[in-house]
């Protein structure tokens, strides 16, 4: 039997996910808007720990003051009397027509301050209902054709609007940090910032770097044809992994946002396991949820919509199980030594060696054996059928 989730688990979904009435580009929606007190209920009766929303997910665009106060006393009441977890919010940026070239790059400077006022409210109720991360996702922050913008300038207006966003959580004493989320296409032809490594290097270059970091979804890396392990491992590197979206996707092709593991499963095995197991040379387990950035299929009602939420849940548990076995097992702990994977973590000038050192040592240039360590057998394959033989239940 497959495990349950328990709020230990640090479950959190999105209210677009569950929610998402399936209208597409083809398409009307298949299915009714959740009511809100009833949807919060719910995830937490499935074994959420915590959900996340984007200001017009909750709030309606263009509500009135008194509306929008109505609709988040009742937001907060709900999640008091559930005990789930507000850990992110991000602000809806792309929907309404006044975005449709973007918010902090759109060519029209009326929409940039219009979008910086829209996401600094949103900073505010971020901060009054107790979030952690502030996640900006730039889905309308790009082009269609490369003469329809000053490149260098809307990088620029880009660095000034996440600054002013991270300046303005500073100023106010705000325990919160902003995660930025990659993405390479689609609702734009090419978006900015389209990648982890993208992201990591306009970071480098901010004022408040310090509390900017990534958001990094599984599908969007993988739309662009990369590794979203790889992606999540550089990120921990550079301790700016602030939060994460898991979700589904096979290969490149439009964002999919599947259930986490019914796109590239033996991906989502190496995700799970570097989640929870961490790195050989640095054991332990990610300290951020485990938030979901998926959709319940078209075909899907409402029962679907949430049998669909707690599959990414047990896909998760189902994954983690596997992957905390395969690194116990006596067998793959040989084959890991065999492969050198410790060997890795390893400095390669010894503790106190210099450089003079390396270059006066014979054994490692003049001397060193270049065949007989060509010869090696790593045995990587090995490793890797271990792996799959505890995936499929096959171990032992
Ligand atoms: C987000 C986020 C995305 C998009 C998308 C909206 O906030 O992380 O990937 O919005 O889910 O449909
Ligand atoms: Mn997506
Ligand atoms: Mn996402
Ligand atoms: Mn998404």
């Amino acid at each position: 039997t497959a495990p349950t989730p328990t709020r230990e688990d640090r479950f959190s979904f999105g209210l677009w996910t569950t929610g998402w009435t399936a209208k597409d580009q083809f398409g009307d929606p298949t299915r009714p808007p959740l009511e809100l007190t009833a949807h919060i209920r719910r995830l937490a009766e499935i074994g959420a720990w915590g959900f996340t929303f984007h200001d017009n997910d909750v709030v309606p665009f263009g509500a009135s003051p008194e509306e929008r106060s109505r609709i988040i006393a009742q937001l907060k009441k709900v999640t008091e009397e559930t005990g789930l977890v507000i850990e992110m919010i991000t602000t809806d940026t792309f929907a309404h027509p006044v975005f449709k070239d973007g918010a902090f790059t759109s060519n029209d400077r009326s929409v940039r301050r219009y979008g910086l006022r829209k996401v600094l409210t949103n900073v505010d109720l971020a901060a009054e209902l107790g979030a952690k991360t502030f996640v900006m996702w730039g889905g309308r922050e790009g082009a269609e054709y490369d003469g329809s913008k000053d490149l260098l300038a809307a990088h620029q207006r880009y660095a000034e609007g996440i600054d002013t966003v991270a300046g303005y959580i500073k100023d106010k004493g705000y325990d919160l940090r902003v995660a930025l989320e990659p993405k390479p296409n689609e609702p734009r032809g090419n978006i900015f910032l389209p990648t982890v490594g993208h992201a990591l290097a306009f970071i480098e270059q901010l004022e408040h770097r310090d509390i900017i970091g990534i958001n990094p979804e599984t599908g969007h890396e993988q739309m662009a044809t990369l590794n979203y392990t790889h992606g999540l491992a550089q990120a921990l590197w550079a301790g700016k992994l602030f939060h994460i979206d898991l979700n589904g996707q096979h290969g490149p092709m439009y964002d999919q946002d599947l259930v986490f593991g019914h796109g590239d499963l033996i991906s989502a095995f190496f995700t799970v396991d570097l989640l929870e197991n961490g790195f050989p040379s640095k054991p332990g387990a990610f300290d951020g949820a485990r938030h979901f950035d998926f959709k319940p299929s078209r075909t899907e009602h409402e029962k679907g919509q949430y049998d669909a939420a707690a599959a990414n849940m047990e896909m998760y548990l189902m994954l983690k199980e596997r992957a905390l076995a395969f690194r116990a097992d006596p067998e793959v702990q040989e084959a890991l030594a065999y492969s050198g994977i410790e060997d890795l973590g390893k400095p390669t000038l010894g503790a106190g060696e210099s450089l003079a050192d390396l270059l006066a040592d014979r054994s490692a240039y003049e001397d060193f054996d270049v065949d007989a360590a060509g010869a090696r057998n790593f045995g990587f394959v090995r490793l890797q059928q271990l792996a799959m033989r505890h995936l499929l239940g096959f171990a032992g």
